[in-house]
This record gives C-alpha cells, sequence and structure tokens, in this order.
C-alpha cells in the first residue's frame, strides 16, 4: 500500500479518513510547489516533459536515443565532464531528472548517452513530487547545468502508471508511454494516467508482430482516454517513429526547439485520485 499517495485506503473509517486530510493537504502543498517550478520553467522558457508509464516502457531507452540522435552541430551547453556528476561536456542542451525508488542505473545510462542527468531516489513513494523536482533542478544547477543554458528538461518519472498522474510537477506537456508488450487495454485501465496527456507514445514497435498487437485497436483507445492526445508509435530500439516524435516535441531539425515555448506557459489538468 502506499504511503504517499492513498491508493489501497478506500474505508471512510475515522483514522483513514484523518489520513485522507492529511493526504489532500500534501496534494495542496504540491500543487503550489508545481506552480513555483512552472514559473521558474516559464521565466526560463523551459519547455518541461513529465514522462510517465508503467515500469520498463522505455522511457529510459527513448531518452538515450533522444541524446544519442541530438544534431550534431548544435550548440553544446556549457559544464565540465565529471563521470557521475550530471554535466558530461559536449551534451545536447537537453537534461533529465529522473526518479526511481532505488538505483541510480537510468542516471548511469543517460549520462552515457551525453544526456546531464540527476537521479532522485525516492524511497518508498511510488511518483515524483514537485518538491523532488526543485531539488532535482538544484543539482543540476550545482552540476554546471542552469536552467537558462537548457532547450528541454525531461522528468522522467518513476515506473507506475497509476499514482504519478495525481501529481502536478510544473510541467508545461505531459507525455504518457505505453509499450506493445503491455497489450492495448492499458489506456483503458489506467485511463485517469492518460486522461492528462498531451501526447501518448507506443513503444516497441519493432515487436508489434511478436506481440500480436492491435497498434489501430490501441489507438480507438487511446482516442477514448485522452481525445486531445496527439499519438506516436515509435521504437526506441530500431528508431522508427523518431522523426514524428522530434516534431510533437516541437524539436527542430538543427536541435533547437521551434514549437514548443508555447506549451510553456500551459498548465496541464492534473486528476486528484
Ligand atoms: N524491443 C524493444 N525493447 C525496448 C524498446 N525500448 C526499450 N526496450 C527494452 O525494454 C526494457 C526496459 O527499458 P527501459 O528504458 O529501462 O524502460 P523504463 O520505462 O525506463 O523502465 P523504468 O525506469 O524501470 O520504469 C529494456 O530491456 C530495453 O532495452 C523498444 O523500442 N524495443
Ligand atoms: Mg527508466
Amino acid at each position: 500500500m502506499c504511503v504517499d499517495c492513498r491508493c489501497g485506503q478506500s474505508a471512510p473509517e475515522p483514522a483513514v479518513r484523518r489520513r485522507l486530510d492529511l493526504g489532500e493537504r500534501l496534494l495542496r502543498r504540491n500543487d503550489q510547489q508545481a506552480a513555483a517550478n512552472r514559473r521558474r520553467f516559464a521565466a526560463a522558457q523551459l519547455p518541461v516533459v513529465n514522462l510517465l508509464s508503467g515500469p520498463g516502457s522505455g522511457k529510459t531507452a527513448l531518452l538515450e536515443r533522444l541524446g544519442r540522435d541530438w544534431p550534431r552541430g548544435a550548440e553544446p551547453a556549457a559544464g565540465p565532464q565529471a563521470p557521475g556528476s550530471g554535466a558530461p561536456a559536449g551534451r545536447p542542451p537537453m537534461a533529465v531528472i529522473v526518479g526511481d525508488l532505488a538505483t541510480d542505473n537510468d542516471a548511469r545510462r543517460l549520462w552515457a548517452a551525453g544526456l546531464a542527468a540527476v537521479q532522485i531516489s525516492t524511497g518508498q513513494a511510488c511518483h515524483l513530487e514537485a518538491g523532488m523536482v526543485e531539488r532535482g533542478v538544484q543539482a543540476l544547477e550545482q552540476d554546471g547545468v542552469p536552467l537558462a543554458g537548457l532547450e528541454l528538461l525531461v522528468i522522467e518519472n518513476v515506473g507506475n502508471l497509476v499514482c504519478p498522474a495525481a501529481y502536478d510537477l510544473g510541467e508545461s506537456l505531459r507525455v504518457v508511454m505505453v509499450s506493445v508488450t503491455e497489450g492495448e487495454d492499458k489506456p483503458l485501465k489506467y485511463a485517469a494516467s492518460f486522461h492528462g496527456a498531451d501526447l501518448v507514445l507506443i513503444n516497441k514497435i519493432d515487436l508489434l508482430g511478436a506481440v500480436e498487437f492491435d497498434l489501430d485497436q490501441c489507438r480507438r483507445h487511446i482516442a477514448r482516454v485522452a481525445p486531445r492526445a496527439r499519438v506516436v508509435a515509435l521504437s526506441a530500439r530500431s528508431g522508427a517513429g523518431f522523426s514524428a516524435l522530434r516534431a510533437a516535441l516541437g524539436l527542430g531539425r538543427d536541435g533547437g526547439l521551434d514549437l514548443g515555448l508555447d506549451l510553456v506557459q500551459a498548465a496541464t489538468p492534473v486528476l486528484q485520485p
């Protein structure tokens, strides 16, 4: 049972009701911090993506490929080379704050792909909160990666298609990923997570045939629960669909963002559980 976001707590017994009140206060505090994050990102004119999916859908693999394939010739952001720090030299002007319950495996993969990255270890919490993102931004800045030098900041949320949806992080774009190995019905089963999505990614399409995944049916399910979301089918393994992804993120061919900035001001609606 999650101690942070009340999943598994349904009976309105007095003790539970007190915990519900506490949960509501925590969510209110999160929303205030998210609003502060959003103001800060807007001041830096920085588009910020909150990337959600179940465990293992391929969030880190997608970001690794974006980092590796960032068009050469794009102006690298300043920052020292330091193994284990968030700032490899000559990296693309994109950074990642990645949340996991444990390990810094994902941050290490992202550093190896040439991206600035900081790992947030959430311990028992099954989602990132706005305060953790603020600390992640501070850690990036301490590593010599100021927001002002970035063109895109991605927050890779904890792998979980339930609880992260309730927590606004101050992002300008909410991206939800599902992979073909999970089945076509996930958008219907986890509708609350998909509901607030601006962009839905269907990953691992290189495995479509092997798992007999019905792409059209999945698209129909997504349209039911997230009618305003754009949908991109792709493979982080083969690179298929990445030009559509780059266009959907507003990434210009030279690596710069040419569409994303109008999203900076947009507040993503957040569903309360
Ligand atoms: N075949 C195939 N495998 C993929 C693809 N994308 C990711 N994978 C594999 O899926 C597994 C999980 O990928 P990750 O990138 O770690 O997934 P994640 O969503 O970041 O996982 P968590 O952070 O643990 O939630 C790894 O073995 C990847 O190599 C893809 O497009 N095709
Ligand atoms: Mg990951």
